[in-house]
């Protein structure tokens, strides 16, 4: 399995935001049609902060925040958008 998982904190004013990042594996990705799809359905979840798709590489790179978003309800959402993650 390669995925990565790491802590990001942003420090603010209000409160420490302890995001995480992680790098998914979907093997279905093959071209911007489905970077753009991934982009789209991902990016707008309440709690991810940032997406990436690296279709030559086929992976997700994905900024959250695990106290609003869970990394299966990502999962479920790219799943749902056509791109199981690999484990
Ligand atoms: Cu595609």
């Amino acid at each position: 399995m390669v995925r990565m998982t790491f802590k990001i904190i942003h420090l603010n004013e209000e409160r420490i935001y302890i995001m995480e990042s992680t790098t998914l594996i979907a093997p279905d990705i093959s071209c911007e049609h489905c970077q753009h799809a991934i982009e789209g359905a991902v990016g707008t979840l309440e709690g991810v902060s940032q997406v990436k798709v690296d279709i030559r590489a086929k992976v997700v790179h994905i900024d959250y925040d695990p106290e609003i978003v869970t990394l299966a309800k990502i999962e479920e959402v790219l799943d749902d958008t056509g791109y199981t993650v690999a484990k």
